[in-house]
């Protein structure tokens, strides 16, 4: 019990006072009194925003022998101004990877009087993202469109809005496209992977009645080429449009159109389109092409039998292609674009004998560097097939296998930069994977390490550093 005529008060950190009330009372009319004249003065000088109530609490007791008396806690008014953040600072990457995590970080330059201090981020037309923090703040953005996306972010500490802005653009680069499968005869879907090994997949088509497959790339990594159908039925040439998910059929499927390759110049899509003028339901192709939207659809070759498969030299010049034409087996031949009377003949292979020995170059790749990869398909009397990866000149003068071990590995597609691709093999043992090489590599790297069929991969051509959104 506190003696009611003591004149000294106990004081406890901080600012906490135990005192007979004769002693608080005087002390909290000087501070009420010193308070409205700070008030007064700084009144002119202070930011509009209203200086906080200082705290006060403080209870009147009333004790057993009915005397009264004041305790519990009393805050002092702290005469501080209300100080506005001076600036926000945003930091992280300008450019991104659909799919793949970007990380944002804002930093306010002043500690300030205040904190917390409340972040408000914008990304695009996303709904905004509001976070209570202290100096700094952390955002984590991930999505799956292409563009160009602005990000603001607004800091306050209840004194004074700061704002920071800038443009993230996200891209394709770094990523393959591939389709996969679970079950045999389950419709397959386009799937993105990241070539880097991170794990990320993305699933763009996810229409478990609809095959689709043979991803290519626009040259801009903006759009994706396929052929699609139901299965069974015959296939159609589509593209989507990365930047909006939306799909635009190319063709009408009622001829079954396969196999695009989109041409690094950009303008026009091959593919293979099988007419059925030898029997119904059997598979005679021949080479097309098309302008990207569907438009001037040409035929290039006119082959009874068989030519499949087209790919495009990197110079839009040429198609590399595979043909039966000659009877014996198939082989590689290419043919001038604009002028696809011009064929070149690549690979001389013949079967010894043509009725029970392979000697075929299927699935041509044109590397950026002058080689038509291609598997070579070998067997003798039926026997020890197999299916390895080679690759030929692209004038046909030198022809080489590329790995020399017994592994399958099928239709390399390339890094932007050249020093790596991508294929897909049962290499391992188990289902169809797809693996990346890169130079100095001695070992493939598995990047879709699963129990589905993952094959017919293709490598985003957008090379480093480019933020180019169409
Ligand atoms: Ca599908
Ligand atoms: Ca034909
Ligand atoms: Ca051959
Ligand atoms: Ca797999």
């Amino acid at each position: 019990m506190i003696k009611r005529n003591e004149q000294t008060c106990a004081r406890s950190r901080p600012l906490r006072w135990a005192c007979p009330a004769p002693v608080l009372a005087t002390v909290v009319l000087a501070a009420v009194v010193l308070a409205a004249l700070v008030g007064t003065v700084a009144a002119g000088s202070r930011p509009a925003q209203p200086e906080p109530a200082a705290p006060k609490q403080a209870m009147r007791q009333t004790t057993p022998g009915g005397s009264s008396q004041i305790s519990g806690t009393v805050f002092l008014p702290v005469m501080q101004r209300c100080v506005p953040l001076d600036s926000v600072g945003l930091a992280g990457p300008e450019t991104g990877t659909i799919g793949l995590t970007q990380t944002l970080t804002a930093m306010v330059s002043t500690a300030s009087s205040r904190l917390p201090v409340t972040y408000t981020w914008w990304v695009g037309s996303q709904p905004a993202v509001v976070h209570a923090g202290g100096l700094e703040d952390v955002i984590e953005i991930r999505l799956e469109r292409t563009g160009a996306y602005p990000v603001t972010v607004e800091a306050t500490n209840g004194c004074g809005v700061v704002r920071a802005e800038r443009v993230l653009t996200l891209t394709t680069r770094g990523l393959v496209a591939f389709e996969r499968h679970y079950a045999a005869e389950e419709p397959h879907d386009i799937w993105l992977l990241d070539s880097a090994g991170s794990g990320m997949e993305l699933n763009l088509t996810n229409t478990p009645d609809i095959d689709e497959g043979a991803p290519t790339w626009s040259p801009d990594g903006n759009w994706l080429a396929y052929s699609a159908g139901t299965p069974g039925s015959k296939r159609a040439i589509y593209k989507m449009d990365l930047s909006s998910g939306q799909v635009t059929a190319l063709t009408d499927g009622s001829r079954d159109d396969r196999w695009p390759d989109w041409s690094p110049t950009g303008d026009r899509i091959a593919f293979m389109r099988n007419l059925p003028d030898l029997a119904p339901n059997q598979y005679y192709p021949d080479i097309w092409v098309m302008d990207t939207d569907g438009g001037s659809q040409q035929q290039l070759t006119d082959w009874l039998w068989q030519d499949d498969f087209p790919s495009w030299s990197p110079d839009g010049l040429w198609i590399a292609f595979t043909t039966d034409r000659d009877f014996n087996g198939r082989d590689l031949w290419k043919l001038e674009a604009d002028n696809p009377t011009h064929l070149v003949r690549l690979t001389t292979t013949a079967r010894p004998n043509p009725e029970q020995d392979e000697r075929d170059e299927i699935y041509p790749s044109w590397s950026p560097d002058g080689w038509v990869y291609h598997t070579f398909v070998y067997s003798n009397n039926e026997h020890d097939e197999s299916e390895l990866l080679y690759r030929v000149r692209d004038d046909g003068s030198s022809r080489e296998q590329v790995f020399n071990d017994a592994y399958n590995r099928y239709i390399p597609s390339f890094s932007p930069d050249g020093s790596c691709f991508v294929f897909y093999s049962f290499l391992g043992g188990g289902d169809k994977e797809v693996w990346k090489w890169c130079d100095g590599y001695t070992a493939a790297l598995n990047l879709t390490d699963n129990e589905a069929g993952d094959e017919f991969c293709a490598w985003s051509p957008v090379p480093q550093g480019s933020t180019h959104i169409p």
